[in-house]
């Protein structure tokens, strides 16, 4: 049987893949065996995780052999993010592993002098100049729409790498796009007669991205039209070459956390100060929220969990609103369910089916027992959530537990907590780190051995010093670990990015933490998601600007409508800062 195969090795989020070729008309078949790597007529290779157990599950499985028959026979092949840097030489991620060998040149990490590494968001590709006319010349078309590939240059695509290959003039016949991230360059489209791969991720880029999976599945894969505009507008190498700044995009994302309502119904709520239960309303005052898109009809009833909408309803409207990713915070924990039941891995396996960007899931990452007493470990838990949609797990009570380990043992990794077998397993791309701070005032620095700092916002007797102190259980249970502790900590043991919380401003509507923010953003390399506060529009703008993290993350305001998504990146852009534009 011919058709579309898909090669999996097991590692990570496929279901996204499978589920935009799906969305797009077709039906996907599975590698099981080697010999079903030749029977395809085209062939997708979506790597995810470390580039050595990729090489190692192709070389294991048998694939390895094959794949390279198949590319050779001139079949229509695809590659995504480590499906493309399997093909170079080697990489410096797995120095002992032989790469493919298909194209030459090794794989390199970033550079962290000037940006935040895992290279996390969207950024743009170029498409270059020489490349596209020395292979298109005969394809002009009049046709204004016409795109490469599917590919509309200068548009952002959804990246999540550490690793990539660096762009030299030698691999021009190989390069179809490049794109910039700090002041490094690389190759981020392949494409050389039947070879085509991307290092972004298609599926979870929204539109554009399922534009480019129709026009692999819909051509021979070397098919592509090019209009005489598009070669007009496309810069020359040189410029690109010449560009000082990156266009790396600031991510909005929109978070729902996730419980059980008084009724037992699975709901999205919002705390304030992480209480969830409606103080605002008296039992002859119920609340009546009367909107479209699942939120009709919804009562909130003095002293019960609020209720702000359904879950899978309310991330597809923000995915059509333009969130750029999507974090699920499971509030609960369903100690009643066995790990195969729980709730919020149908609720990702929905929501992926219609959603095409990225999906977080947090709460209960952890060890966990069956109620049957079968004992599962973090690192399964997480497979689970990965194979059901989820594309990061992001890590709160643990972490707190693990940095304790850490400093304990002082300062060295044990390789066994679920930070470390998750990132090693899945890459440290997959692995949020959900902080739950909250101040603790002193008149003086000495008055603490924590990382202190100067407020401008004083204590309740006139302190002017706080220090963030972690907490477990959704801010119930305070330890004696600061912030800084933590996320240095958790950086250290391979978390790829850090969900910066604040129990002080959650639900507030007052604005960012912006003393915490910054100061947490100065003491890592990896990427911070700002949390917990925001109001309006201009909130956003002041913590992107006051503070350089990558991502800003909001709750009630969304959930409630009083600043819808797209509200927020129109004025976002209108000060100048970069940011994703929505696509149909
Ligand atoms: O400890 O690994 O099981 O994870 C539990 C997760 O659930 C943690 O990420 C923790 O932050 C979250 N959580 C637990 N209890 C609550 C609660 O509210 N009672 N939610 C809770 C925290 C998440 C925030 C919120 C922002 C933005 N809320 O990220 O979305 O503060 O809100 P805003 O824009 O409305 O101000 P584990």
């Amino acid at each position: 049987m011919g058709g579309l195969y898909l090669l999996d090795y097991g590692a990570g989020n496929v279901r996204s893949l499978v589920n935009a070729v799906n969305q797009l008309g077709y039906e996907m078949n599975w590698v099981n065996e080697p010999s079903d790597i030749l029977k395809a007529d085209k062939l997708i290779f979506p790597g995810v995780g470390a580039f050595g157990s990729a090489i190692e599950a192709l070389n294991t499985k048998h694939y390895a052999d094959p794949l390279r028959e198949y590319i050779r026979s001139g079949k229509p092949f695809m590659g995504i993010c480590v499906g493309l840097q399997s093909l170079f030489e080697g990489s410096e991620e797995s120095p002992d592993v032989s790469g493919l060998g298909i194209i030459p040149g090794v794989v390199r990490r970033f550079d962290t002098m000037d940006k935040a590494v895992p290279h996390m968001g969207w950024n743009e590709v170029f498409l270059l100049k020489n490349s596209l006319q020395s292979k298109n010349e005969e394809n002009l078309d009049k046709n204004d729409d016409v795109l490469h590939y599917g590919i509309k240059q200068r548009t952002a695509y959804y990246f999540v790498h550490s690793y990539a290959v660096p762009y030299n003039s030698q691999l021009k016949e190989w390069t179809l796009a490049i794109t910039q991230y700090g002041t490094e360059k690389f190759v981020s489209v392949v494409q050389k007669d039947n070879i085509f791969c991307t290092q972004f991720h298609p599926e979870k880029s929204g539109y554009s991205g399922l534009r480019i999976l129709r026009a692999f599945l819909e051509t021979n894969g070397a098919a592509v039209q090019l209009t005489q505009k598009t070669i007009n507008i496309i810069r020359s190498l040189d410029d690109v070459t010449n560009n000082k700044k990156d266009r790396f995009r600031k991510r909005v994302i929109a978070c729902l956390d996730v419980r059980t309502n008084d009724e037992g119904d699975l709901v999205v709520t919002k705390g304030d100060q992480y209480d969830v239960r409606d103080r605002t309303t008296t039992a002859n005052d119920n609340n009546h929220i009367n909107n479209n898109n699942g939120l009709s009809n919804i009562v909130n009833v003095a002293g019960q969990v609020r209720n702000l909408g359904k879950p899978v309803d309310l991330a597809k409207r923000y995915f059509d609103e333009g969130a750029d990713e999507i974090t699920f915070l499971n509030i609960t924990s369903f100690r009643n369910s066995p790990l195969t039941d729980l709730p919020m891995l149908e609720i990702l396996r929905r929501t992926s089916e219609t959603v095409f960007v990225p999906l977080t899931i947090g709460g209960g990452i952890r060890d966990i027992i069956d109620p049957d007493g079968k004992f599962h470990s973090a690192l399964e838990v997480a497979g689970e959530y990965f194979r059901s949609g989820a594309d990061k797990v992001s890590i709160g009570s643990d972490a707190v537990y693990a940095t304790e380990k850490y400093l304990k043992n002082g300062k060295k990794c044990n390789g066994d907590t679920a930070i470390e077998t998750i990132a090693h397993a899945y890459g440290s791309q997959a692995v949020v780190i959900s902080v739950d701070p909250k101040r603790v005032y002193v008149k003086s620095p000495t008055d603490t051995n924590h990382h202190c700092l100067e407020t401008s916002i004083p204590g309740p007797n006139g302190e002017s010093y706080c220090w963030y102190q972690c907490t477990v259980k959704g801010g119930r249970e305070a330890h004696d670990i600061d912030v800084y502790q933590l996320v240095n900590a958790c950086e250290a043991m391979g978390a790829g990015e850090i969900l910066l919380n604040c129990i002080n401003r959650d639900g507030t509507s007052s604005g960012f933490d912006i003393e915490l923010i910054r100061d947490v953003k100065k003491s890592v390399r990896i990427p911070v998601i700002a949390s917990s506060g925001a109001g309006n529009e201009e909130h956003f703008v002041e913590v992107f600007r006051e503070t350089g993290v990558e991502a800003a993350l909001a709750a009630g305001i969304f959930h409630r409508r009083e600043v819808p998504i797209e509200s927020v990146k129109r004025v976002l852009k209108g000060r100048g800062v970069l940011i994703r534009d929505s696509d149909t």
